[in-house]
């Protein structure tokens, strides 16, 4: 899936303003747009979480209705015209002009659709239905009862009734996009890189739609390199093999980005054209390496999450280029998009300042009952299919995480994961393939999957305070987990709440200096185990979350930067820790 771009060729209009908005807490629902019996209409900013925005609408999570009008740029006659929505959080349903253009489960992945034959040059009504209300058959799951609410006993009794440590945040979350190409148009492309010693090799592939005839034009610009190829058109796909001399490889220490353009030609003009930033690279696991370029790379991050006060999970650029800075600041290669796919633009950066990513899909906290089981599979699939179309070319993303804590122990878990894990390798052979796991040895899907992601809280949910056991329990437990599977190992996510401003000597839970001792000496062992690759801390920030007697102030206060990015205690240690090693 290609991200909408403005060129000679194409053009983008974004819908970001204030949009009408009501709730319908009685569900009383519309036909073909909004309902007329809505007086109460409010304004909203777009995109964002809606729950923040208002004082009376928290926790409420739907359903809910949105709606706007706009007129089309002027030359967009004869042109396919595309609407896109970037993450709407959870259910979607789309009217224009009182037309229904259809629906998408799940949010933080983009959807899109032919506007084409329904959209006007002025006067046009945009109507979206959201339901962020949380249920079983959902992935993340939520309001879960019976036995499998007993598997999530942290999070039990929590309201809202997530599955899930973060708040539920609903609404049109990131950019509402409409944008032109002609009807003959490139529909994807995909890159995937290698290189032998000085000469790198791009392989294109080139989807497109409209008529057979005509050639596709290759550029490839950067670093003193241009070259042209172009290809004769004859199936729906060309593909094609760029060398590249002298090749810059793309790598943290150098983020070195080639311009990738093709252009579809016919008799001379070019009808349609589309710009991709490349980095040549190469990721592999070999023996208990993770290998970048052929060289061994340690990970050292976070897990974190899109969120902020105010817009709740809405795109907000400065703060991307904010916790890109922290991150630099602080010494991090490298984070997982923990739980959930992150914005575009987060992965565009990434790329730009060579920051390595882990991109999760929306599937935590599943559990196995059998109601809804085939849904909630068919729905993990479809993620780890739109997560791959929209971020296979980002060269800063090297792994997929199907999934975050599945509670996988029941037996038929173990086919679940063999099915996901095969649809994310036969989309993307180039790229090893994780699941995050807090079951350890209990986790059979960590035989077939590419490496261990591992959770673990020793000395805070397990063992609270005790950090000597916490450390031997730990380093008994790696080694063992390495012995069985003979796989590396990320330590995925481990860390401690703090209070900022909370201090204690000698060091207790919640106090500044408990969370960095634990930290640190979690890094100090994992730097001795040669098969650990990497260590996340959970979390870079402190984060919302549902009310519940195990966090003050509906939030996880594991960040090691406050929720308004203030860096605690931890955080200066850990940068010594960091800096040293990078
Ligand atoms: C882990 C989850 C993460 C939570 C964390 C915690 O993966 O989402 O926020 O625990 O409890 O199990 O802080």
């Amino acid at each position: 899936m290609l991200y909408p771009q403005s060129n000679l060729y194409r053009q983008t209009i974004e819908l970001a303003d204030f949009w009408d908005f009501c709730f319908d807490p009685n569900d009383v629902g519309i036909q073909n747009g909004w309902q007329k019996g809505f007086t109460d209409a409010r304004p909203i900013a777009v995109p964002a979480s809606w729950n923040d925005q208002f004082e009376d609408g928290r926790d409420f999570l739907g359903p809910a209705w949105y709606q706007t009008s706009f007129d089309l740029p002027w030359s967009w006659d004869e042109k396919r015209i595309v609407l896109r929505f970037g993450s709407v959080n959870y259910l979607a349903e789309v009217w224009l002009n009182g037309q229904s253009l259809g629906s998408h489960e799940g949010g933080h992945l983009p959807f899109e659709f032919d506007a084409t034959s329904w959209v006007k040059q002025s006067g046009n009504l945009l109507v979206v239905r959201v339901d962020g209300r949380l249920a079983f058959d959902h992935v993340p799951p939520g309001n879960v009862t019976g036995d499998a609410a007993d598997f999530f006993a942290s999070h039990a009794g929590n309201f809202p009734q997530a599955q899930f440590d973060f708040f539920p945040y609903c609404g049109i979350q990131r950019p509402v996009m409409l944008y032109a190409t002609s009807q003959n148009y490139l529909r994807d492309i995909a890159v995937d890189t290698q290189f032998q010693d000085l000469l790198g090799k791009i392989h294109v592939r080139v989807e497109r739609v409209g008529e057979a005839s005509g050639i596709a034009r290759f550029h490839l610009l950067g670093y003193g390199h241009h070259s042209t190829r172009e290809i004769p058109l004859s199936n729906e796909s060309v593909e094609v093999d760029i060398d590249v001399p002298s090749v810059m490889l793309w790598s943290p220490k150098n983020p070195n980005l080639y311009d990738l353009s093709v252009e579809l030609v016919r008799n001379g003009n070019v009808i349609d054209a589309y710009t991709l930033k490349v980095g040549v690279r190469t990721i592999e696991i070999v023996g208990d390496q993770l290998l970048l370029n052929d060289e061994p790379i340690y990970l050292n991050g976070f897990g974190r999450h899109e969120d902020f006060p105010v817009v709740g999970r809405g795109y907000l650029p400065a703060l991307i280029v904010k916790d890109y800075a922290l991150m630099q600041w602080i010494g991090a290669n490298s984070f997982r998009t923990s739980h959930y796919p992150y914005s575009e633009q987060m992965l565009d950066l990434a790329d730009q300042l060579g920051i390595l990513v882990i991109d999760e899909t929306p599937a935590v906290g599943l559990y196995f009952r059998e109601d809804g089981l085939e849904k909630r599979g068919a729905l993990c699939q479809q993620y780890v299919r739109e997560m791959i179309a929209r971020d296979k070319n980002h060269p800063s993303v090297i792994m997929w995480s199907v999934a975050n804590e599945p509670h996988s122990t029941p037996p038929h878990t173990r086919p679940f994961f063999e099915e996901l894990y095969h649809e994310a390798k036969t989309l993307d052979s180039t790229r090893p393939v994780t699941l995050v796991s807090f079951l350890g040895a209990g986790e059979e899907a960590f035989a077939f999957y590419d490496l261990i992601c591992l959770n673990r809280y020793l000395g805070w949910y397990v063992g609270p305070g005790k950090l000597d056991e916490a450390l031997s329990t730990l380093s008994v437990e790696l080694d063992s987990l390495h012995e069985k599977f003979n796989k590396p190992i990320l330590l995925a996510e481990f860390g401690a709440d703090a209070i900022p401003g909370h201090h204690a000597q000698p060091p207790e839970m919640f106090s500044e200096e408990y969370q960095t001792e634990l930290i640190v000496r979690y890094i100090e062992l994992l730097r001795q185990k040669s098969y650990v690759v990497g260590e996340h801390i959970w979390n870079m920030c402190d984060f919302k979350t549902s009310q519940g007697v195990t966090r003050a102030g509906a939030l996880n206060y594991k960040g090691v930067f406050t929720r308004d990015r203030r860096p605690k205690l931890a955080a200066h240690r850990v940068r010594e820790l960091w800096q040293k090693n990078t």
